[in-house]
């Protein structure tokens, strides 16, 4: 048995598996917002004073994982027969640390809570986390000083970002050098869970690490010149880095005593959620890629190389896994469907038979920008008129030709998330990229991946025998291109890119 765990923007959930019979054997979760209703969070942040601060409180975080471990024994599940636990955390999430941080570790007491013991090390009280765009200043100053966006994307992986780690602890260096001063070490969310289930301040992986715009992605290592352009004595704060994949040690005796782990289960290094979803998705292997598609879309995908995003508008991250990933964001997603669909009070059904009539040569894609995006970085754009085959024509040729820097065709496209139940939606999206598209039915992809990967860690499963057995696609679920519309798509993407850099220009 496998214990996966994901400490996420919402809640904390614990997935424990069978590895060799290919079950998921426990689910427990624990909301922070309705289960810990006194920190008073909407969703599990809050907002700062400052325009754009959003934040969590890492407090809450440990509480919910008592609470969590507490809730998975009162539903039967034992504990002792875990060979080894890993995690997955809400990415690009700081936890400002002092001196005290390691020996508490090291002497935590199972007969007191984890959030009374950990309180007395933060040296900041709350967590920036991912949905944080406070750091504006603090992106032109890191770009600027280390000679440009390109330089630092080449180097990192992403161009300056206000929601990655590096813009949020410069930051903070600024705004508290006291506090900052009194920070021994920064963890991530991901780090940071690694540390307390080990009992040890421990490294933070390839996977997460790289979400922080303070990675080399050719060295594998923290960038010098970028850890001193971004806060003072940076370099003697962060932990070491480390492959995902590591083994950190036995679990700590505190989760022995308190909650019947056994002694010998192993603690794995953490890694982001988005890492993890790769693993539990069975996308952790170039050739395939997946796209998300909710409120907003995202793709990601395996990739052998560190390539860049030439635009600046993709990420990289490791693969936790070994070597790349990429991760691509677009604000427009399901809102700016739905709402052609109830302009036109379209059921479902009728939506489905427009997005499966096949596009014309002449036809004129929109440009999907409902609302301003941010890949492109763009205005938003006019809606009206717009119907459903040209508004996704526009979604999916605007991904196809932001994600083309990734310079790996994949030849299967796992889809999840609401719009991935629409046959129209999986057939425009395999036209226009033409590769098969297969629909995952899964809401817990970054903790299966979490488990997935400390089953694979230990060494006793292989990656491919655990896609197998818990990353199998939705029964009927595949749609193979048709050729004659991917020819057409050929001529509407020329099409598109000019609709686009017309807008653009007149942005
Ligand atoms: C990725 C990102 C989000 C968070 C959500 O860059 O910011 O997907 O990881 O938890």
């Amino acid at each position: 048995m496998f214990l996966g765990l994901d400490c996420s923007t919402q809640s904390f959930s614990a997935l424990i598996i069978d590895a060799r019979k290919g079950t998921i054997a426990h689910e427990a979760s624990v909301s922070f917002e309705n289960d810990l209703p006194h920190y008073q969070t909407s969703s599990g942040f809050v907002h700062g004073d400052q325009p754009g601060e959003v934040f969590s409180d890492p407090l809450m975080w440990v509480e919910a994982l008592d609470l969590l471990l507490s809730r998975l024994v009162e539903n039967g599940a034992d504990l002792a027969s875990i060979t080894a636990v890993a995690g997955s955390g809400q990415q690009h999430a700081t936890v400002y640390l002092n001196e005290k941080f390691a020996t508490t570790l090291a002497h935590l007491d199972s007969t007191n809570c984890l959030k009374d013991q950990l309180a007395p090390c933060l040296t900041r009280p709350l967590s920036p986390i991912w949905m944080d765009s406070s750091t504006g200043d603090e992106c032109e100053e890191i770009a600027t000083a280390i000679g440009g966006n390109d330089e630092l994307c080449r180097r990192t992986g992403s161009i300056a970002i206000k929601r990655f780690s590096g813009a949020q602890i410069r930051r903070f260096s600024k705004i508290a050098p006291d506090a900052w001063q009194n920070t021994a070490t920064v963890h991530l969310n991901s780090s940071f869970f690694a540390s307390i289930l080990a009992g040890n301040s421990v490294s933070i992986d390839h996977g997460d690490g790289a979400g922080m715009n303070l990675l080399n992605l050719s060295s594998g290592d923290w960038d010098a010149d970028v850890l001193q352009a971004t806060a003072p004595h940076l370099a003697d704060k962060l932990p070491p880095v480390a492959p995902s994949s590591t083994i950190v040690g036995n679990i700590a005796p505190y989760f022995v005593e308190k909650y019947q782990f056994n002694p010998e289960a192993k603690a794995v290094l953490w890694s982001g959620d988005n890492p993890c979803s790769l693993v539990g998705m069975g996308a952790a292997s170039p050739g395939k890629m997946v796209i998300s598609l909710g409120t907003s879309y995202t793709l990601f995908a395996a990739m052998d190389q560190p390539l860049t995003d030439p635009q600046g508008f993709g990420h990289v991250f490791g693969n936790p896994c070994g070597k790349f990933m990429s991760l691509i964001c677009f604000q427009n997603g399901t809102l700016a469907y739905q709402k052609v669909k109830e302009a036109q009070s379209l059921s479902w059904q009728d939506f489905d038979v427009q997005a499966l009539t096949p596009p014309t040569a002449g036809d004129t894609p929109t440009l999907p920008f409902l609302e301003p995006e941010i890949t492109p970085l763009a205005t938003a754009s006019s809606q009206e008129n717009t119907s459903i085959r040209s508004l996704l024509d526009g979604q999916f040729l605007s991904m196809r030709q932001h994600s083309d820097w990734m310079g790996t065709p994949a030849d299967t496209i796992y889809v999840t998330g609401g719009g991935s139940q629409s046959k129209g939606i999986c057939q425009t999206i395999a036209n226009v990229f033409n590769a098969s598209v297969q629909g995952l039915e899964t809401n817990s992809s970054a903790g299966l991946g979490a488990a997935m990967r400390a089953a694979h860690a230990t060494g006793e499963f292989t990656l491919e025998s655990l896609e197998t057995n818990f990353c199998q696609p939705t029964a009927g679920s595949r749609v193979t291109p048709d050729p004659e519309a991917v020819t057409t798509y050929q001529s509407l993407a020329t099409t598109f890119q000019s609709l686009l850099n017309q807008h653009l220009s007149t942005n």
